[in-house]
């Protein structure tokens, strides 16, 4: 720090000092007069206090993430989104192991690929962004978000749904890095593995790594953040968000699954009509779509003109349709798909209605490019050899939910969950 340095971060603290002491107007005139004097060559610190450096939302917006239970998850609000890009500072959090991320320096972060490779490679962050990269836009999805047993209490369509957020990543795609260390024959599987404490560790099958999985430095057009998992994080589209591992560090070429905690004790699926036994190695998430407005928590202040308007998503690829009920599902309309559509992205619909005051039970249903459709209650609970009645009681958590969600828009306007009523 140069003298001249110094003496403004003098200034700087003297005027803070100041405005304890109630001297706040010439506090404020001090430290507007430092400012103008030195625009050009501010200190870092001094630069992040200025909006004109980078800049923040206005003091009227206070959209924020809701934390889920005791634990460091948190949750998108959804019902805020405009568009299909969540705000870098909204997208969903779940952090199994830590309430903070790591703090990683990326000049000291390497990302290493070894195992059954012919040249195991260390790669630096500056090696991996002189790369050929892409940019693409995806969604990321908890398996456990909308299950009925945590959400049965739920209000807000932050609470139900707002495990799943979308965002532009950019990075190098794994195939690349993994041709560049050279697949060795009867490879059949990666192992992926975070930085952190926790050691998040999961095994991907090779077909998937080489098709479409991203080694992601970056998003919504800057620097990955540290809760997504910076300096570098993978991207693994339409699977289950447990198979993005954030703070990457390691990728092991094997022979098999690594059945690792999150692939065997978590994550698997228990199904009532199994005999107690759980479905394994069912990655892909199911065509989904939720109302974001109007959604439940909300007052709709009479009758009139609405625009119906809400998100849909499925891991299997483009969203080609979503229709809207606003009787329970006894009649549908097409909504209208934001164009252009992404593959594996959120998928912003609209739909106009005019609200006759009178009880309403609103419902979205979406069809990908696969021709998969996304199911009633009642379709999933014959699938999974149960009654409708069974999501009210049973204390099992269900993974990969993606059943059609119900708002009931009551006489006096207000909003409620009605997915089982
Ligand atoms: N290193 C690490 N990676 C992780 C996790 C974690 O706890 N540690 N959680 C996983 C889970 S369960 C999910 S749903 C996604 C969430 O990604 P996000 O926090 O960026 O939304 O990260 C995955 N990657
Ligand atoms: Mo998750």
């Amino acid at each position: 720090m140069n003298s001249k340095e110094r003496g403004r971060r003098r200034f700087l603290k003297d005027g803070a000092a100041m405005a304890q002491l109630g001297l706040a107007g010439l506090a404020a005139g001090t430290l507007r007069s430092a400012k103008a004097q030195t625009l050009g060559s501010e200190t870092a610190e001094a630069r992040a206090k200025d909006t004109r450096f980078y800049g923040e939302r206005s003091r009227f917006v206070n959209s924020a993430r809701t934390l889920v239970g005791t634990g460091p998850a948190s949750n998108t609000p959804l019902q805020d989104s405009v568009g299909i890009i969540t705000p870098s500072s909204l997208h969903y959090v779940v952090m199994r192991f830590r309430d903070e991320p790591p703090d990683i320096d990326p000049r000291q972060h390497r990302l290493v690929i070894h195992g059954m490779v012919d040249r195991p490679l260390i790669f630096t962050m500056e090696e991996l962004k002189r790369m050929p990269s892409v940019s693409r836009i995806h969604f990321v999805e908890c398996a456990g978000n909308t299950s009925p047993v945590e959400r049965r209490s739920a209000k807000t369509v932050q609470e139900t749904h707002g495990w799943t957020s979308c965002s532009e990543w950019t990075g190098v795609p794994l195939s690349l890095l993994l041709k560049e260390a050279g697949v060795q024959k009867g490879a059949t599987w990666v192992v992926a593995q975070s930085a952190d404490a926790g050691k998040h560790t999961k095994s991907i099958p090779m077909e998937k790594a080489m098709y479409d999985v991203l080694v992601a430095y970056g998003q919504n057009g800057e620097p990955v953040r540290p809760h997504q998992g910076f300096p570098l994080r993978l991207l693994v589209p339409g699977w289950e968000g447990v198979a993005n591992v954030k703070w990457l560090r390691r990728i092991q070429v094997v022979d098999r699954s690594y059945m690792m905690k999150v692939e065997s004790v978590d994550y698997t699926v228990l199904r009532p009509n199994m005999d107690g036994k759980a479905l394994w190695y069912n990655f892909q998430l199911g065509p989904k779509s939720v109302i974001t407005f109007p959604s439940g928590g909300q007052r709709l202040p009479g009758r009139g003109f609405y625009e119906i308007t809400g998100l849909a998503w499925s891991g299997g690829g483009t969203i080609r349709r979503v229709e809207v009920s606003t009787d329970g599902g006894r009649s549908w309309k097409d909504a209208q798909l934001q164009q252009p559509l992404h593959r594996i992205a959120h998928t912003r619909f609209r739909w106009d209605w005019n609200w006759d005051g009178e009880e309403a039970v609103l419902q979205s249903r979406c069809t990908d490019d696969q021709g998969d459709v996304q199911p009633s209650v009642a379709q999933i609970s014959k699938q999974w050899g149960v009654t409708t009645d069974f999501w009210k009681e049973t204390e099992t958590r269900v993974n990969h939910w993606n059943a059609i969600h119900s708002w009931k828009v009551t006489r006096d306007g207000s909003v409620q969950n009605a997915l089982f009523s």
